[in-house]
């Protein structure tokens, strides 16, 4: 096993036993030891919370609230890293990111705020559970050129108060040139085509492939204007 792989078992371990002491000082002892934050998240954090529903899904070996206490450790020890993450003073944009109403799922928001950030964006987020007006709202108060929306759930990338809410009043206000939509979260790594039918311009399977994905809708913006 090299050196993540057992980061990897340890932390999982530690997560699996709830026990969050534990969970931190493995990652303390990764971070002393060199481990970068940006690895720390997608080669620990991410894997170990997917390891986490195989357990509880498939081989039904595990709890709901074993997965709860995961989701919460892990969004406490992200929120730690995130500060030791680059932070780029120049900003290419204005992206304003929130996860979609009914949704209380933080965690991969979380994490793409803290991606773009560290990639030159000005990221404005304004929490789970964001009604469509409030996404437009912000949109415009920050002069954001792209609206970000995570969700989690069918229901919630699908329904009419997701981002369909959120185009239905892009057009409606005739913003929908300077403003651009993209999407992410679960539904869509099951299916691909479910932005298409969300009617946002974009989406991503990660953090990391938002960046050039967002990059596009912006000089799509450009070339519009
Ligand atoms: C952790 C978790 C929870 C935690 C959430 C804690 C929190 N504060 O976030 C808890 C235990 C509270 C929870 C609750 C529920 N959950 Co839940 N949960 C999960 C789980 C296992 C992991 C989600 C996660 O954090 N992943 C880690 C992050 C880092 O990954 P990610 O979110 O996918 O993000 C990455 C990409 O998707 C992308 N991305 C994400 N957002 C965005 C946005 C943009 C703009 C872009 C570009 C990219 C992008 O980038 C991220 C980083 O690379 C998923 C299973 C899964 N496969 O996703 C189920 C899952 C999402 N949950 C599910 C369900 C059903 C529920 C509950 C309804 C359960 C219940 N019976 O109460 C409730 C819903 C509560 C609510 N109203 O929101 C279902 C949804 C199924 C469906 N068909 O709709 C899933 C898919 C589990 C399953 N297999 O059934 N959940």
């Amino acid at each position: 096993m090299d050196r993540t792989e057992l980061v990897l078992e340890d932390y999982f371990n530690a997560i699996f036993d709830t026990d969050r002491d534990e969970a931190i000082a493995v990652i303390d002892s990764a971070l002393e030891s060199g481990m970068a934050p940006q690895s720390i998240i997608f080669d620990i954090i991410i894997p170990s919370i997917s390891r986490m529903e195989r357990e509880l899904v498939d081989k039904e070996n595990s709890t709901l609230a074993q997965h709860y206490i995961c989701s919460k450790v892990s969004s406490e020890i992200t929120d730690r890293l995130i500060p030791l993450l680059p932070d780029s003073p120049i900003s290419r944009g204005t992206i304003v990111l929130g996860t979609a109403r009914g949704d209380y799922h933080g965690l991969g928001k979380k994490i793409v705020g803290s991606i773009l950030n560290s990639n030159m964006f000005k990221v404005i987020d304004i929490g789970i559970n964001v009604r469509p007006e409030l996404f437009v709202r912000a949109a415009l108060e920050n002069n954001a050129s792209v609206i970000g929306i995570s969700s989690m759930m069918v229901h919630t990338s699908r329904g009419i108060n997701g981002p369909r809410g959120v185009r239905k009043i892009l057009k409606e206000k005739g913003l929908e040139k300077q403003i651009k939509i993209i999407v992410g979260g679960a539904p869509y790594l099951f299916d691909r085509n479910l932005y298409l039918e969300t009617e946002a311009d974009a989406w991503s399977p990660t953090a990391i492939e938002a960046v050039d994905e967002i990059n596009r809708l912006l000089k799509e913006i450009d070339h519009d204007a």
